[in-house]
């Protein structure tokens, strides 16, 4: 068995510090293969990132140079050479290669060029096609979004709590709940920590998860998954107005981290980069997000939800994030607090992408007393019983409070621009796909 550690003292990222003339070995995969009749260009894909390695008959034994010329691409490999920096080079830095060993040798490539233009099929080779540049960029990406939502929570004293998946009542409403066998009974997928955050404010009074929903969504959106991953915050002693400060300053953060410490991958995806906006946002309420609706042509009525098309219509209008606040009662779940000085709407708000891309977080206070919950539940023809705990708590001290959800999904498809949802995750689920 090889000694790994003999065969990588460098790597895609290090070599750029070793000298010229140095010998080094790397340990990775052949990204791609440029043969020329008397060089061979083979780029290295490792951990970091990529390296050129070249083979010449000079440099390399007739072996060696021979391997090099037949080696299939993605083959696991360990290569020894000589360091070269040139600014032709990718980096501007290259190896020349003295010796190859084929750890794992590679099939002939499936994903052909023809699968190259069919999404379908190269969702179906999602096992091999996220070792492409530019998903690796955008899985990359991804870790640096959860980093970012950590540091800003652990940063502002919010604790991390893990709430389960298998519950057994509806958060976001009956029509998108995954149910499933729990031995002799039946359970749900979660679609919101929510509830379990509200419970776990009374002991650490802000909270944080970062886990996955599931919404069994059956449309076919470009912004719908039924398994996507769920940042969610919940404060206590904390209302409306104090939760969309925490949301807007969220998303900021997030888009400094990322163009502090991701910049190389986000060009890889988005030559321009990514946008930056600092709070506040621009708040909006429903009736005048109704109001631009209506003078845009869209045809609705107050009380009726936006759906994504009246979404795209309405976030066509701003260049900056944008709080669309008041929702009506009708369009959100029970446990919304409407508002005192005007009980048809909520004390709630989404903030919503600019350029067309539309909702990417969705928060609110949420009703804190007894009763006010009991008989909301009521009013929403619901019953009591599948809310037993969730009630429970509002008996035992519970302070007013308030909370959101981003999805990560949604926040990734906006900042990078990326044409479908799906492109933004490691191995995607939506109604027509659980493979692979
Ligand atoms: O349904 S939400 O609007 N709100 C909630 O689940 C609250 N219970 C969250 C909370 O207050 N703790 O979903 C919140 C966000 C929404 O803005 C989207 O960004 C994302 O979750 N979301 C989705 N992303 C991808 N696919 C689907 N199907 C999806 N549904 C919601």
């Amino acid at each position: 068995m090889i000694k790994w550690l003999e065969y990588r003292n460098s790597n895609s990222k290090d070599i750029v510090k070793r000298s010229e003339g140095e010998s080094v070995r790397i340990l990775g995969w052949v990204s791609s293969k440029r043969v020329h009749k008397d060089k061979i260009f083979l780029s290295i894909r490792d951990r970091y990132g990529y390296l050129q390695i070249v083979a010449t008959p000079e440099e390399s034994s007739d072996n060696i140079f021979n391997l090099a010329k037949t080696i299939p691409v993605e083959s696991a490999i360990a290569a020894e050479g000589i360091v070269k920096h040139d600014p032709r080079a990718p980096n501007g830095v290259e190896l020349r290669l003295k010796d190859l060993i084929v750890i794992s040798k590679a099939d002939i490539w499936p994903v052909t060029k023809s699968a190259l233009k069919s999404p379908e099929l190269m969702y179906d080779k999602r096992h091999l096609t996220i070792r492409g540049p530019r998903s690796r960029a955008i899985l990359l990406i991804r870790s640096g979004v959860i980093k970012a939502a950590m540091e800003y929570f652990e940063k502002n004293d919010y604790v991390l709590i893990n709430a389960p998946t298998f519950i057994t009542s509806a958060v976001e409403g009956g029509a998108t709940l995954f149910k499933l066998k729990y031995f002799d009974d039946y359970a749900y997928l979660t679609q919101s920590s929510q509830f379990y955050e509200e419970a776990a404010i009374c002991v650490f009074e802000k909270v944080y998860v970062i886990q996955p929903s599931f919404r069994a969504e059956k449309s076919r959106t470009r912004r719908h998954l039924t398994e996507f991953w769920h940042i969610e915050a919940e404060a206590a002693f904390a209302d409306h107005d104090d939760i969309m400060k925490v949301e807007e300053e969220l998303v900021s953060y997030m888009l400094n981290y990322l163009n502090e410490h991701y910049s190389g991958e986000i060009k890889t995806v988005k030559k321009s980069g990514i946008k930056i906006y600092e709070p506040p946002f621009p708040r909006i309420s429903y009736d005048e997000a109704l109001e631009i609706l209506h003078s845009k042509g869209v045809e609705m009525e107050w009380g009726e939800d936006f759906g994504a098309d009246e979404e795209r219509v309405l976030s066509m209008q701003f260049d900056t994030p944008f709080f669309v606040y008041g929702y009506p009662a009708s369009t959100r779940s029970f446990y919304h607090m409407n508002d005192p000085d005007r009980p048809e709407v909520t004390l709630s708000s989404d903030l919503m992408a600019p350029d067309g891309y539309g909702e990417i977080t969705s928060g609110g206070q949420r009703i804190h007393d007894y009763n006010e919950l009991y008989n909301k539940i009521i009013s929403f023809g619901l019953d009591p019983s599948q809310y037993e705990w969730y009630l429970e708590i509002r008996k035992y001290g519970m302070p007013p409070h308030a909370g959101f959800g981003l999805g990560v999904e949604r926040f990734m498809r906006w900042i990078l621009e990326l044409p479908h949802i799906r492109d933004a995750t490691l191995f995607p689920r939506t109604p027509s796909r659980v493979y692979p």
